[in-house]
């Protein structure tokens, strides 16, 4: 179906028996494609002799849509799009482990089991959000792999903020936040042994299309479609993250003070007030810098400086800290 699909993008029309003999299928195969393409929503055309046009392209994740003007070198170059998945990260981390090159997408429509930090779960209504996992090999030590949750959370918000003029901001340690609410969770997950890291996998997780929310989290989540008070499309959406993943690659290559700096420039959470809550305490303070390894620095209304690793942090005046 891709190839049909990729052939009908160029805009042209083209005849079922050019197709055939192009891809190596029979007309009737062709025809079948087709009719599915046209369940999925794609209103394709047939012009008699001239054969089908693609005339409108619907909300899609499909491989060949995405890759339709992506400009990067290696970011999405292989997609693997999928109608339901449990989740994406496991997926991806499977396709790893079989050899799948760095920069490869995994993209779901649904996800029945997406995964959120520390066991809790992402919930994942099909066609209502973009949830996706790029593969990713660094050639690094696995304490150096902080720098690519950074990277990640930066090129995420930048591509919202591009895609639908909001403000994106990324809350430590994990989330993208517009207008106080919570659009985007990450997940990262490292497969390493003592020496090097083996394969990274990226998890995103953003609420496009939803008008409604479980009561969970009814108070804290939004999409960008009700934020920006307009229909997100969210292939180009997909496009822009893989796009600045890329951009913030060049940055981290530059040293991490380009790309903390631009990190900071869409921080919720460095300079302002906090909420820390961990398993074991709970104090305020003000965020100041993350380090090397990813643990958020806090200075506590002593004056001591803390190390934040995993907790979870509220900053005043986002989701209901007053
Ligand atoms: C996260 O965890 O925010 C990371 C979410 C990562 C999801 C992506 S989707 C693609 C890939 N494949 C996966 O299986 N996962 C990744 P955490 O910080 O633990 O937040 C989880 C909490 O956020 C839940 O306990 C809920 O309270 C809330 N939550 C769940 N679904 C949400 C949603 N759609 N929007 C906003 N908040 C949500």
């Amino acid at each position: 179906m891709d190839e049909v699909l990729d052939r009908l993008l160029d805009g042209e029309p083209v005849s079922g028996q050019a197709l055939s003999e192009e891809l190596g299928v029979t007309r009737a195969a062709v025809w079948k494609q087709i009719e599915q393409l046209r369940a999925q929503g794609f209103v394709i055309e047939s012009e008699g002799r001239q054969g089908y046009r693609l005339t409108k392209c619907p909300d899609s994740l499909l491989a060949p849509v995405i890759a339709r003007g992506l400009d990067t070198r290696w970011a999405g170059r292989s997609i693997v799009s999928l109608k339901s998945v449990d989740s994406t990260n496991r997926y991806a981390r499977a396709l790893a482990a079989q050899g799948a090159p760095a920069g490869t997408l995994v993209l779901a429509e649904e996800q029945t089991a997406g995964r959120g930090r520390r066991g809790r779960g992402w919930i994942s209504p099909a066609g209502e959000g973009i949830f996706m996992t790029l593969i990713l090999r660094p050639q690094a030590h696995p304490s150096q792999v902080a720098g690519l949750s950074l990277q990640t959370a930066l090129a995420v918000a930048r591509a919202i903020a591009r895609e639908t003029g909001l403000d994106a901001r990324i809350k430590w340690p994990n989330d993208i936040v517009c207008g106080g609410r919570k659009v985007c969770g990450m997940l990262l997950e490292m497969n390493a042994d003592e020496q090097s890291v083996i394969d990274v996998v990226a998890g995103i997780g953003i609420n496009v299309h939803q008008r409604q929310f479980a009561p969970e989290i009814a108070n804290t989540a939004s999409s960008l479609d009700l934020l920006a008070g307009r229909r997100i499309p969210r292939a180009p959406l997909v496009r822009a993250f893989l796009e600045e993943f890329e951009a913030a690659d060049a940055l981290a290559a530059q040293g991490k003070d380009a790309l903390m700096a631009a990190y900071r420039a869409r921080s919720a959470t460095l300079g302002q007030r906090v909420r820390v809550v961990s398993l074991t305490e709970t104090f305020t303070g003000t965020a100041q810098e993350i380090t090397d390894s990813g643990s958020l620095i806090v200075i506590d209304e002593q004056g001591a400086r803390r190390e934040v690793l995993a907790a979870d942090v509220s900053v005043r005046g986002l989701m209901g800290y007053a």
